[in-house]
C-alpha cells in the first residue's frame, strides 16, 4: 500500500509512527499467506507478491527559520527523529539527553533566542543542513541526506524548497504600539505560549513556492493519503496552502482521509483552539471536518475519523458529503496509534 501523509510536528510524526508500525503487520501477514511466501510465490502459480509498502511524508516547512545563522525546520526534525529513534519522547521534539552548552555561550553574547532551546545534540542537524544548503543542495536534498543516518522508514519532503515562513499579524489588543506588526510563528508560540491575540496567519514566501519534488506525484499516485491529528490551521493549512496541493488532493484517485486533532471540543495538545480562533472556526472535531470539506463539495476530504466521545458530530459530517467514524483516537503510545491507522485505511478502503 502507497500512503502519503500531510504532518506537521510532533502530532504527525507520532502518527506517522504507528501508521508505519501497522503497514509492517500487514505486510508480514499478507506475506504469510501468500503460499510459500514472496518470489517462491510464483513457482507455486501464484504470481502474487506482497509489495512493501511505502509511505510518504509531505511535512510543514512553515515553522522554519533562520536562527543563529542556521535553518531550523523544526517539523522536518521532528518526523526525522521520530521516525528514527532519535527524539525526546516526552518533549515531543528534540533529542533525549540533551545538553545546552552552546545555546548558553550563545546567549551569554546577547544573541539567539533564549526562549527557543536549540540543544547541542540537535545543532549539529542544523549546522550539517546548513552546510548543504550553503553548498547548493536543496531543502529535499538536505532532508534527503539527513534521513540516510536516521532510516525513518519513509520517504520525508519538505512541502516546498522555497522557504515559506508562517508569520502571525499581532492584533491591536496585544500591544497597541505593535499593532498590525508580524512576528515568526514559532515566537507566538513559544516565547507567547499563543497567547498574544493575533488577527490572522501570514505565509511569507508563499508567492515565490512551489511544491518540491515529488509531492504533487506523492499525491497523485498514492493508494491512500492522510491528513494526520496535525495543526489544522498551521501545519496541515500551510501545506494546503502551496500551489496545486489542495488541487492534486482534489484529483487524485486515492481516498482522502483525515483524522480530527481536536477531541471533545479541545485540542489533545498545544494551542490548536487559539489557530482555530483566529482563523473563525469552532474548536470541535466536527467544525474541523468541516472546515477541510468534503472532496465532493470543493473541499479535501472523502472521510473523517472522529473521536468515540464525538460520535454525534457523524450524522453532520454524512450530511455535508464526508463519510465518518467515531474510533478511539488518543495517540497513547505507538499500538493505539497503530489502530487508528488501520481504521484510517478501513475507511480509506470503503470497508466503513
Ligand atoms: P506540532 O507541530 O508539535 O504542533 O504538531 P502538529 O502540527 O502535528 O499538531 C499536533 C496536533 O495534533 C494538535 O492540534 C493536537 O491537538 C493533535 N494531537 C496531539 N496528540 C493527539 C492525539 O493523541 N490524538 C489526536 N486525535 N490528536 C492529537
Ligand atoms: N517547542 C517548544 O515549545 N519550546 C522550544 O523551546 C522548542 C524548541 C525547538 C527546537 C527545535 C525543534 O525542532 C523544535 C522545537 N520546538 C520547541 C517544537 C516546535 O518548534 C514547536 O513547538 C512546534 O513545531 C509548534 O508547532
Ligand atoms: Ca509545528
Amino acid at each position: 500500500t502507497r500512503v502519503t501523509v500531510l504532518a506537521g510536528g510532533v502530532g504527525g510524526a507520532r502518527f506517522t509512527r504507528g501508521l508505519l508500525q501497522h503497514l509492517a503487520s500487514e505486510d508480514a501477514r499478507l506475506a504469510a499467506n501468500v503460499p510459500f511466501g514472496g518470489a517462491e510465490g510464483v513457482l507455486s502459480g501464484n504470481s502474487a507478491t506482497v509489495q512493501a509498502s511505502e509511505v510518504t511524508v509531505i511535512v510543514n516547512t512553515g515553522d522554519d527559520m533562520w536562527l543563529d545563522g542556521l535553518r531550523i525546520c523544526p517539523d522536518l526534525d521532528t518526523v526525522m527523529y521520530t521516525l528514527g529513534g532519535g527524539i525526546s519522547e516526552e518533549q515531543g521534539w528534540g533529542r533525549p539527553d540533551e545538553s545546552r552548552r552552546t545555546s548558553t555561550e550563545i546567549a551569554a553574547y546577547g544573541r539567539g533566542w533564549s526562549w527557543f532551546t536549540l540543544g547541542d545534540l540537535d545543532l549539529a542537524t542544523h549546522i550539517v543542513r546548513t552546510d548543504l544548503l550553503r553548498n547548493g543542495a536543496t531543502l529535499s536534498a538536505a532532508t534527503e541526506f539527513l534521513c540516510r543516518r536516521w532510516q525513518p522508514g519513509a520517504r520525508l519532503l519538505p512541502m516546498s524548497d522555497q522557504f515559506v515562513e508562517t508569520h502571525v499579524r499581532l492584533a491591536a489588543d496585544a500591544d497597541e504600539h505593535r499593532a498590525g506588526d508580524l512576528i515568526h510563528f514559532e515566537e507566538w508560540w513559544v516565547r507567547y505560549r499563543a497567547t498574544l491575540p493575533v488577527t490572522e496567519f501570514v505565509q511569507l514566501g508563499l508567492a515565490d513556492a512551489v511544491a518540491a519534488p515529488g509531492v504533487i506525484d506523492a499525491i497523485l499516485t498514492a493508494d491512500l493519503v492522510i491528513l494526520p491529528p496535525s495543526n489544522p490551521v498551521v501545519s496541515v493549512g500551510t501545506i494546503l496552502s502551496i500551489p496545486g496541493i489542495r488541487e492534486a488532493l482534489r484529483a487524485t484517485p486515492a481516498r482522502v482521509v483525515g483524522i480530527a486533532p481536536i477531541i471533545a471540543g479541545a485540542a489533545v495538545r498545544g494551542m490548536a483552539d487559539a489557530c482555530l480562533s483566529t482563523i473563525g472556526v469552532e474548536t470541535t472535531a466536527l467544525a474541523v471536518g468541516l472546515h477541510y470539506g468534503s472532496r465532493r463539495q470543493g473541499g479535501v476530504l472523502d472521510a473523517w475519523l472522529v473521536d468515540e466521545t464525538d460520535a454525534a458530530a457523524l450524522p453532520a459530517l454524512a450530511a455535508a458529503g464526508i463519510r465518518a467514524a467515531a474510533v478511539p483516537l488518543w495517540m497513547t503510545d505507538v499500538g493505539a496509534t497503530a489502530r487508528i491507522a488501520a481504521e484510517a485505511l478501513k475507511i480509506g478502503a470503503g470497508e466503513v
